[in-house]
């Protein structure tokens, strides 16, 4: 091993622990890139070692999920590549429960589709079929919540900070139909955003060909029982104490809440 491996190990390390300790303090932290430049490969290096001091806690990975799956998002931030994070046990939160905002910086919810996987995803296999591996689906509650102050950051910051993966909550799993272009509607207190699933990747089965893809790359496993947020069908609005429902045409409504303790 070089010096450079060593700094550019040491870097990472550093970087992952300063993203942690934002999480866990609820105390954000400036743009990584806003310092310095910071390669997406390197991202990807931060957001293992960040997944791994949460499972080093007794946190268990249940799925995945994608950003930066629509249009409008790519082109906010100039990018044509999703993004890939990973999802924590500590994050879910019971369809119609209640998550404690002091848990959270500056939380935002996002109404999504979830899929489930009923078999292991062979990265190796060319001929791999993650359509198949789906065994069910259904409407889902992303809660983002960026360690970066006001929510500013570039590509690979996003990346490094597991793509402001905080929690989620998944609606009544149903057999897996197609979702390409069903009504969205997003409410949260007295709130509304409408929008539809074309709105992730044209078709949130795109989404999983993108996910594969990225997973490819990246060396993230899919298993068996992992929950796949495919991407946000809608803006975020901000998550308070009054309830979030998303309601999804043809697949039902999940809703969470957030609470003061
Ligand atoms: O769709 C998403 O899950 C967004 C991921 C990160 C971008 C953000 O925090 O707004
Ligand atoms: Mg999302």
């Amino acid at each position: 091993m070089t010096d450079t491996d060593t700094d550019a190990d040491a870097r990472v390390a550093e970087l992952a622990l300063r993203l942690d300790a934002a999480q866990t303090a609820c105390a954000d932290t400036p743009s990584i890139e806003g310092e310095g430049p910071l390669d997406v490969d390197t991202a990807y290096a931060v957001q293992d070692e960040l997944v791994r001091l949460r499972t080093a806690r007794g946190e268990r990975i249940v799925g995945v999920k994608l950003g930066f799956t629509s249009k409008a998002k790519m082109a906010q931030m100039g990018v044509s590549d999703v993004i890939v994070g990973r999802l924590t046990d500590a994050m879910a939160v019971p369809d119609g429960g209640a998550t404690d905002l002091a848990r959270y910086i500056h939380p935002k919810v996002e109404p999504e589709v979830a899929y489930r996987l009923g078999a292991d995803v062979d990265l190796d296999d060319p001929e791999a079929d993650i359509v198949a591996a789906v065994d069910a689906i259904a409407p889902a509650l992303e809660i983002i919540d960026s360690r970066y102050r006001d929510f500013r950051f570039t590509y690979a910051d996003v990346v490094a900070d597991n793509t402001s993966a905080s929690g989620f909550a998944v609606g009544e799993w149903v057999p897996v139909r197609a979702a390409a272009d069903l009504a969205v509607t997003l409410r949260v207190g007295d709130e509304r955003v409408d929008g539809s699933t074309a709105a992730i990747l044209g078709d949130p089965e795109q989404a999983l060909h993108a996910l594969l893809d990225m997973c490819r790359r990246r060396r993230i496993p899919l298993k068996a029982g992992y929950v796949v947020l495919a991407g946000a069908a809608t803006a975020a609005l901000p998550l308070g104490e009054a309830e979030a429902r998303c309601t999804v045409d043809g697949l039902g409504s999940v809703s969470l809440k957030g609470v003061r303790q």
